[in-house]
């Protein structure tokens, strides 16, 4: 190497890897689906036990809406379908909806 070449430090290369947005599956209160049926569908859809099915269906059911899951988009998109599909094989006004976490 000649005597006067001049060596700059690499500049860092900090890795790029954005964290996925993180969405929230809401379960919203309705009149007419019967309890029993929410609770099916938490646990057929979000392998939830009896209890926490039972529990989140009950928070939709007293303040409108429940929190069910919090997932990458992806999965909440399939989720909402698969939850949807069967409140509407059933004839359920049942409403389930996916929103960006703040
Ligand atoms: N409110 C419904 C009833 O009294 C039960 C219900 C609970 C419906 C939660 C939807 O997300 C819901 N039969």
């Amino acid at each position: 190497m000649a005597k006067d070449t001049v060596l700059t430090p690499k500049t860092e290369t900090k890795p790029k890897v954005e964290k996925p947005r993180l969405y929230k599956i809401m379960l919203h209160n309705d009149d007419y689906t019967p309890r029993e049926f929410v609770t099916i569908v938490l646990k057929v859809v979000f392998r939830m036990s009896e209890e926490t099915g039972n529990r989140v269906m009950l928070t939709a059911h007293r303040f409108g809406t429940a929190v069910v899951v919090v997932c990458t988009r992806e999965i909440a998109e399939t989720k909402v379908t698969e939850a949807m599909d069967l409140a509407k094989e059933a004839g359920m006004p049942l409403l389930f909806t996916a929103e960006p976490e703040e």
